[in-house]
């Protein structure tokens, strides 16, 4: 079945057994709206309320997603010749349409991952914030003029456009992560085969839609649904076939490290942003109130599951009693709840069944570790619940918040990174002991330090081998033109956001134009130049 994009909203489809809509989704392939070429399908689901299915999209096959590769290419030199100031514009069409339709977008991400309603606002914004960043940077995307050493020359640098970009994203930032990948993507000209989150994809289908709308021509952003081990590792191995001139990947380091090796016998570029377990230091100095509201929030925010979520909480052991007896009083009284329902909730069910399932085999990690179990009971149930636990459990996938001390630099619980509402504390004797380890997991990503000690900060600051630190702040909350990434475990040095990212999608263009009509050899035919014999003795004019 195909249909023209243009002809509007017919894939709005029928109400579900819950009241509400569930649509008919497609692929996206050349503006056009396309099935799974053997018809296969798969649903997006409600975390908060399993039986409320949000639609049916193609689980699409190797042939689907050679096909968008097919548009992607075509679109290409066409795109790549379009003046980067009118790529500009269609982004910030592209942004200005995301503001009109903002309310409607972020009650989508809420009811397809279980988002509050103001961190999916939150996203949503990141995703605007980019767009509006990019629109301007297509007006400059700047090179530069070189002088030569040799007369009559000159020398200039451009940037280029890539190619073909695999874009790849995990579902918990399911608008402002593929809009840091796509939108400097297609501001430098290239174009993008994306493959959706299978967790998100009527909220990618939608995101696509308008990008379409806002004069995306066809064929420079293909859309493609289905699970990473099927469509994305089709495109992942479309690398090895010459199809794809660049991935950008969000997710875990195991399939980062899979997608690096495939691009590195290709010499393909890769952005990958992976795992983290980010830690937040306490010292004495701090101040605590303060600490303790930036532990929580980057701990429990968003039931732990961003990749710059708090891993380690390190306290110096002077302020430990102090700051467990205000942490663990927030923890007891966290809110929890469908956001769509309940005002005020810190956070809802997880990101689906799947995030679920592997939060509870990392809490059994954790006790195996040897850690103390603080606080959280598993799976929130009706007769298994939190205090302020607000919905009806058995409707959704939500989980307690979980607390674990007295875990130690040995402990597997300390290496690994933990996606969900979970949080592992080590204490430490002193600043010193507290930066050893907070630089001792294998990850690099985000890392904070709660301190009131200007030589402390500075220390911390660079000390810690992370790409990214807060201080006197959480671990979570980059703002969308600041570079975005890690070091070590937790990507491979490449960066998303501002003007950093262009990096990632470009490639520089070094240009000689030779106006003198003649050959001239570089080193070779440059004049040189004699010093003049100065006969002064400088020591004797001191
Ligand atoms: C992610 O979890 O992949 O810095 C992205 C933050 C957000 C982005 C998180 N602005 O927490």
């Amino acid at each position: 079945m195909v249909h023209v994009l243009e002809t509007g909203l017919e894939f709005l489809a029928h109400e579900n057994p819950n009241g509400k809509p569930s649509v008919q989704g497609y692929n996206i392939i050349n503006g056009q709206l396309t099935s799974a070429s053997d018809g296969g399908t798969f649903t997006s689901i409600n975390p908060a309320i399993l039986n409320d299915t949000l639609g049916s999209f193609p689980l699409s096959t190797k042939a689907d997603v050679h096909a968008a590769l097919d548009a992607a290419h075509a679109a290409f030199p066409g795109w790549a010749a379009t003046p980067a100031p009118t790529r500009g514009q269609i982004i910030g069409n592209m942004g200005r349409l995301l503001m009109d339709h903002k309310d409607a977008i972020v009650a989508l991400e809420t009811r397809e991952i279980g988002k509050t309603l103001k961190e999916a606002a939150g996203s949503v914004q990141e995703a605007i914030d980019t767009c509006l960043f990019f629109q301007s940077e297509g007006r400059r995307l700047y090179g530069q003029t070189v002088n030569s050493e040799l007369p009559d020359k000159e020398l200039f640098t451009y940037r280029r456009p890539l190619g073909v970009c695999g874009i790849i994203n995990a579902c918990n930032f399911p608008a402002a992560v593929p809009f840091w990948k796509m939108i400097p993507a297609i501001m430098c000209g290239n174009t993008c085969v994306w493959k959706s989150p299978q967790d998100a994809p009527l909220l990618s289908f939608a995101l696509a839609r308008i990008m379409h709308e806002a004069g995306l021509p066809n064929g420079v952003i293909n859309l493609v649904h289905g699970k990473g081990s099927g469509a994305g590792q089709h495109l992942v191995d479309a690398v090895d076939e010459g199809r794809v001139n660049k991935i950008s990947f969000t997710g875990s380091t195991e399939v980062g490290k899979m997608i690096g090796e495939v691009c590195g016998r290709n010499l393909v570029s890769c952005s990958l942003e992976l795992g983290g377990k980010n830690p937040l230091v306490v010292m004495p100095s701090a101040d605590l109130d303060n600490a303790v509201e930036g532990a929580y929030w980057g701990a429990f925010g968003t039931a732990g599951q961003r990749c710059t979520s708090l891993g380690n909480l390190i306290i110096h052991e002077e302020v430990y009693d102090d700051f467990m007896a205000k942490f663990m009083a927030k923890v007891e009284s966290t809110r929890i709840g469908d956001s769509l329902v309940h005002d005020g909730v810190l956070y809802g069910p997880m990101l689906s069944e799947k995030y679920a399932k592997d939060f509870l085999s990392a809490v059994e990690m954790c006790k195996a570790s040897g850690a103390t179990l603080a606080h959280g009971r598993g799976r929130i149930s009706s007769d298994n619940k939190p205090a302020n636990f607000l919905s009806t459990a058995e409707d959704g996938v939500y989980m307690w918040p979980h607390v674990f001390t007295d875990v130690t630099e040995d402990m597997e619980c300390f290496h690994e990174e933990v996606f969900g509402p979970a949080v592992t504390i080590c204490k430490a004797t002193d600043f010193d002991h507290a930066l050893h380890l907070a630089n001792a997991s294998p990850y690099g990503l985000s890392s904070a330090i709660y301190t009131n000690d200007r030589l402390e900060a500075y220390r911390y600051k660079t000390g810690i081998k992370a790409g990214m630190t807060g201080i006197n702040n959480s671990t979570t909350g980059a703002e969308a033109h600041l570079p975005f990434g890690g070091v070590k475990g937790s990507g491979n040095g490449t960066r998303e956001s501002g003007i950093w990212v262009i990096e990632a999608y470009s490639y520089w263009h070094a240009v000689n134009d030779e106006l003198s009509g003649k050959l001239q050899l570089a080193q070779m035919d440059v004049e040189d130049v004699e010093m003049a014999e100065a006969d002064v003795d400088w020591t004797q004019l001191a």
